[in-house]
């Protein structure tokens, strides 16, 4: 026996209507876009020259102190996504400015960050009582519930680039933070203690570790970073990614943080690469070099410091001018333990 479907959209909006009091909606009508073939980000791509807002981002620095602003930062907003405090659906990037003499007070969080120091030298990150000094390219973390404060003890003003996990740690509504008494913390272990002991292809002779465990090496310094760039240089290059490594927890192997991957890649000047997607909306950085990024219908001359963003799925092409060094970081580690991660090499 089969049941005749009689009434027409009039009904159907009828009906709509009366069930939406019970808060209840007809999955048919949404059904496409809840369950989508492929990725439908809401984000776009985007560029930030850093010669274009240097100027504002200086400007606030006459605004506002430091340690008034708590952290003194310009969020890159992704246009496709205004007012949300994001770059792409799962992360959120801001320029951070410190200048001589300040502060940005000690505090910790539930959220994951990343810094990649951009201009300037003479700040430092301490995290957990260690300092670190801040160098052009450095890619420094502060994981999850880790004590972190900035300083400048220098005479420039210094300013990197902030990525964390704020828009993903929002949507599993799992955010605390606090704020020490102390603006700066105590130091607890010298200078470099973490990279030693951690750092060199060894760890200490008991240490064990859980693979989803933030590393406990906090500095990648840009000075290895390239050495190992340039070193792999010597051989063929991926005909899509370029030199291309990503950083790792040198314990485990897996990323440094759990949401946040972190990637740097070598393109040497005339490489182009093939077109290639990755279901990671990813945000870059050129840290050296210049060149063009092509996608859809945008293309973006990029030059040192610039940051831009490519959303899920969409297939980009890198061409370097110059010799290039481009820093990358993207929700890939999430995407991948919850078997989602897709990416495509094309044609
Ligand atoms: O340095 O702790 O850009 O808590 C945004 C939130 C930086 C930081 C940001 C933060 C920080």
């Amino acid at each position: 026996m089969t049941f005749a479907v009689t009434s027409g959209a009039d009904a159907r909006q009828q009906y709509y209507q009366k069930i939406d009091k019970k808060n209840l909606t007809p999955l048919w009508e949404v059904l496409h876009g809840l369950v989508p073939p492929s990725p439908r980000p809401v984000v776009t791509s985007a560029i930030w020259h850093y010669a274009e807002i240097r100027d504002e981002l200086m400007e606030a620095g006459r605004l506002i102190t430091a340690k008034e602003a708590e952290r003194r930062v310009l969020i890159l907003g992704n246009p496709g996504a205004r007012g949300q405090s994001c770059i792409t659906n799962s992360l959120y990037a801001g320029l951070q400015l410190i200048l001589p003499g300040e502060v940005a007070p000690a505090h910790r969080h539930s959220q994951s960050a990343l810094r990649l120091v951009l201009e300037g030298e003479g700040a430092y990150t301490a995290v957990d009582g260690e300092r670190t000094t801040m160098r052009h390219g450095d890619f420094i973390i502060t994981p999850s519930n880790t004590w972190h404060d900035h300083g400048n003890t220098g005479d420039q003003p210094v300013v990197w680039l902030d990525g964390l996990d704020i828009p993903l740690v929002r949507f599993f509504d799992a955010g605390f933070a606090e704020k020490s008494e102390a603006d700066s913390q105590e130091e607890a272990r010298p200078e470099g203690d973490a990279l030693a002991r951690y750092g060199h292809n060894m760890v200490p002779i008991d240490f064990a570790q859980h693979s989803s465990d933030p590393t406990k090496v906090f500095v990648y310094p840009f000075t290895q970073t390239r050495e190992a760039l340039l070193g792999i240089a010597r051989m063929p290059a991926d005909p899509h990614l370029g030199h291309a490594l990503r950083y790792v927890n040198p314990a485990t192997g897996a990323s440094p943080m759990p949401t946040i991957g972190a990637f740097a890649r070598y393109l040497p000047q005339g490489f182009e690469t093939l077109p290639y997607r990755s279901s990671d909306s990813t945000i870059f950085t050129c840290l050296e070099g210049e060149g063009v990024a092509e996608v859809g219908d945008s293309t973006f001359p990029f030059g040192e410091n610039d940051v831009f963003v490519i959303p899920s799925w969409q297939a980009y092409r890198l061409q370097a001018k110059r010799n290039t060094i481009l820093f990358h970081f993207s929700d890939r580690p999430v995407q991948q333990v919850l078997g989602l991660w897709r990416e495509q090499k094309m044609a």
